[in-house]
C-alpha cells in the first residue's frame, strides 16, 4: 500500500520533471515520444512578428550560446551540445565565431568549431545558430568578402538542412556604422549569396549599436526577403525597461525579433549576476513569444559563464551541481522549465 501510493506521487513528478508542471510540450528538446524539435517543428518560416513551425504555428525556442570559439572551443561538441540537449533541455545552439580577437579572420581553422557544432546539432535534432561574430571590428562591411565566402560554403554544404540558422553580424557597433549607411547594405549583399544556395533557411540580421537599435531597423527593414529576423541583445544588469520599450515598438511596426544573444551579468560579461532582472527579460520575452540564446557556456571565471572556474577543462558535458555558476544553476533551471516565468 505504502509503496503504491509512493509510486502514485512519485512517478507523475519525475515524468514531468523536464516538462515542468503542465508546461507544454513545445518547450522540450525531446518530447516524450522521442521527437526531437527539428522532427517537429521542422523547416521554420516567419510570419509578422513571430517564428512559427513549418505548420505555421507560432513557437519560442531557448537555447545556448558557445561562448567565442577561439577560447572556448572546446565545449563546440556533441558531448557537450548532446548534454545541453539531455540535460539542459535546449533546443538551440549557438556557434559564436569572433573574427579578431584570435578569431576566424586570424585564425581561419576555428570554422572547424563551426562545423563540429553543426555536426552535433544535426545529429541531435536541434536548431545551430551560425553567429558572424562582428564585435571589435565593428562595421560588417570590413569583412563583407569574407562573410559572403563563408556563408556561401556554409549553405552549400548544409544549407538542406532545416536545423541552420544565419546570424550574419553579431553586434555592429559605432557612431559612423548606420543601418542604411553600412548595415543594411551589408546585409542585403549576404542575404543574396545565401539565398541564391538556400532559399528558405532562417537569417537572423544585426541591428545597430551591438544589436540594441532594433527599432531603427524597424523603421526601414529588409524588402523582398522572406524568413529573415533582426537581433536584439541585452545583458540584465545593465539594460532594461528603455530596452524593452525600443523591442516593443520595432514589434508594433512588424519587426519579428530573435535574441541570439543575452547575459544575466552587465553588459561586460561580468559585474554580477542579476537574477531578478532576468526574470522580468523572461518573462517579456515570454509574452511576445521572442525566442533567445543565453551568453555563455565557458568556464572563464566570468559571472555570464554558465560553469564555474576551470570546471570541465576538457569539454565532455555530463556537469555536476558543483561544476555550474549561479547563472549556470538559475539558467538550466528555465530551460528545463522548473522556475516559472510568469
Ligand atoms: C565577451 C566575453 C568576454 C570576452 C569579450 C571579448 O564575455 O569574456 O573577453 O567578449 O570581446 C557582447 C558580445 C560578446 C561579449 C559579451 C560580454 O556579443 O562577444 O562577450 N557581450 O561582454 N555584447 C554585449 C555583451
Amino acid at each position: 500500500m505504502k509503496i503504491r501510493i509512493i509510486g502514485f506521487v512519485i512517478l507523475p513528478v519525475l515524468m514531468m520533471s523536464l516538462s515542468g508542471c503542465g508546461t507544454d510540450e513545445k518547450f522540450l528538446a525531446v518530447d516524450k515520444k522521442g521527437k526531437t524539435v527539428v522532427d517537429r517543428f521542422g523547416q521554420l518560416q516567419v510570419n509578422g512578428t513571430k517564428l512559427c513551425t513549418e505548420a505555421g504555428k507560432p513557437i519560442q525556442l531557448r537555447g545556448m550560446s558557445s561562448h567565442g570559439l577561439q577560447w572556448a572551443g572546446k565545449y563546440a561538441n556533441e558531448d557537450v551540445i548532446g548534454w545541453l540537449r539531455d540535460d539542459w533541455n535546449i533546443q538551440v545552439w549557438r556557434a559564436a565565431m569572433y573574427l579578431t580577437q584570435g578569431g576566424y579572420i586570424e585564425n581561419p581553422v576555428i570554422k572547424e568549431k563551426v562545423i563540429n557544432s553543426i555536426e552535433a546539432a544535426i545529429k541531435l535534432g536541434i536548431y545551430v545558430i551560425v553567429d558572424w561574430h562582428v564585435l571589435s571590428d565593428k562595421n560588417p562591411q570590413v569583412y563583407q568578402t569574407k562573410a559572403i565566402e563563408f556563408f556561401t560554403d556554409i549553405a552549400q554544404k548544409y544549407g538542406s538542412y532545416p536545423n541552420i540558422i544565419y546570424e550574419i553580424c553579431n553586434e555592429p557597433n559605432g557612431k559612423d556604422v548606420t543601418w542604411a549607411g553600412q548595415i543594411k547594405p551589408y546585409a542585403e549583399a549576404v542575404i543574396g549569396a545565401i539565398r541564391s544556395v538556400d532559399p528558405d533557411n532562417l537569417i537572423i540580421v544585426g541591428t545597430p549599436n551591438w544589436s540594441q537599435d532594433v527599432d531603427v531597423a524597424a523603421l526601414d527593414p529588409i524588402k523582398g526577403e522572406k524568413n529573415i529576423m533582426y537581433t536584439l541583445h541585452f545583458y540584465a544588469g545593465t539594460h532594461g525597461e528603455e530596452l524593452r520599450k525600443k523591442a516593443e515598438k520595432a514589434l508594433d511596426l512588424g519587426l519579428p525579433i530573435f535574441v541570439t544573444e543575452w547575459g544575466t551579468s552587465d553588459a561586460s560579461g561580468g559585474g554580477g549576476v542579476y537574477l531578478d532582472k532576468s526574470k522580468i527579460w523572461l518573462s517579456f520575452l515570454k509574452k511576445h513569444q521572442i525566442s533567445w540564446v543565453n551568453w555563455s557556456v565557458t568556464n572563464k571565471g566570468e559571472e555570464s559563464g554558465v560553469l564555474v572556474y576551470n570546471a570541465d577543462r576538457e569539454g565532455k558535458g555530463h556537469w555536476k551541481e558543483t561544476d555550474l555558476s549561479e547563472s549556470g544553476r538559475f539558467i538550466r533551471q528555465v530551460l528545463r522549465n522548473e522556475i516559472r516565468i510568469p
